[in-house]
């Protein structure tokens, strides 16, 4: 299934706004379904690939799963390729975004046109590894509100990244620290692979800024727990990165928001 939108700039999972989820789907949530988002920006030499290594982890795992591939309007085949799959399997759908870019939106929205109770995401181009998925999903099954693919955990790594991006990375890391909140601290705050309960964004309105929608989520989310599960960050597949200085200053225009809310600067 294909359908096509044009978003909100700040958002939450309970707008009534433009959700294709009716309250009868709404009821529905309390299944323990996983949708798991891949976000997608000319990705069309990955998505195929991608969407056949993650059913393949995913069937053997005894629960009710769908897979959203949010497309911003890439125009490079990934739709097409992505419609192809929903025709064989109505587990996996695309939306695509019309005149929006970046991940933390799409992820979003994907979510919003879900009524899954546990909520994913991962990109789409192999360096989160499809086989953690159920782990991910277990530590979520377990009690979990929040399990994240960690790089930082014990037993994880960047891999092969340059010593700029790894310095880059450690200094994010760092400005992300005293954000959080004491008692819910991830070691690797601000990773693109992770799992979480979808009553934890109740009534919570966010920022849809660059790539790093976890850290707006341990910060204003209503969590109580954490895992992390160690994993290496893979080279890419194939493809072009699309980790720009743009998204690095997003990053920052993210962190002063939510310092500012912190700080009782201001509420939203
Ligand atoms: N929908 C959507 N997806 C995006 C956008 N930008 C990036 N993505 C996807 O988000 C995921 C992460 O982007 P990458 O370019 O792989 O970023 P990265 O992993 O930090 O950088 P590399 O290590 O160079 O690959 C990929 O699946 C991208 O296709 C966007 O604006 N919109
Ligand atoms: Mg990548």
């Amino acid at each position: 299934m294909s359908s096509t939108v044009i978003g909100p700039s700040c958002i939450s999972l309970d707008d009534a706004a433009t959700d294709s989820l009716t309250s009868a789907g709404r009821e529905e949530s309390t299944q323990e379904k996983l949708a798991l988002i891949i976000p997608t920006l000319r990705e069309a030499e990955n998505i195929r690939g991608v969407l056949d290594h993650v059913r393949s982890v995913l069937d053997p795992v005894s629960i009710p799963y769908e897979i959203l591939v949010v497309d911003d309007d890439s125009r490079d085949g990934t739709e097409e390729i992505v419609s192809a799959v929903a025709l064989e399997d109505p587990r996996v759908r695309v939306l695509v975004r019309k005149g929006e870019k970046g991940v933390a939106g799409a992820t979003l929205y994907g979510w919003r046109n879900t009524d899954a109770a546990i909520l994913g995401v991962m990109d789409a181009d192999l360096q989160h590894p499809p086989e953690l998925l159920p782990a991910l999903a277990s530590a979520i099954l377990a009690g979990n509100d929040v399990a994240i693919g960690s790089r930082y955990a014990a037993g994880g790594s960047l891999g092969d990244w340059n010593p700029v991006r790894k310095v880059l990375s450690a200094v994010f890391l760092w400005a992300a620290l005293p954000v959080q909140r004491k008692q819910i601290r991830a070691k690797d705050p601000t990773s693109g692979f992770f799992f979480l309960r979808r009553e934890c964004l109740d009534q919570i309105r966010f920022h849809p800024y660059g790539f790093k929608l976890l850290l707006e989520i341990l910060v204003r989310g209503r969590i109580r727990s954490i895992q992390e599960i160690p994993f290496t960050f893979a080279p890419r597949s194939r493809g072009v990165s699309k980790a720009t200085v743009k998204v690095a200053l997003e990053y920052v225009r993210l962190l002063a928001t939510l310092y500012a809310i912190r700080l009782g600067l201001r509420r939203n």
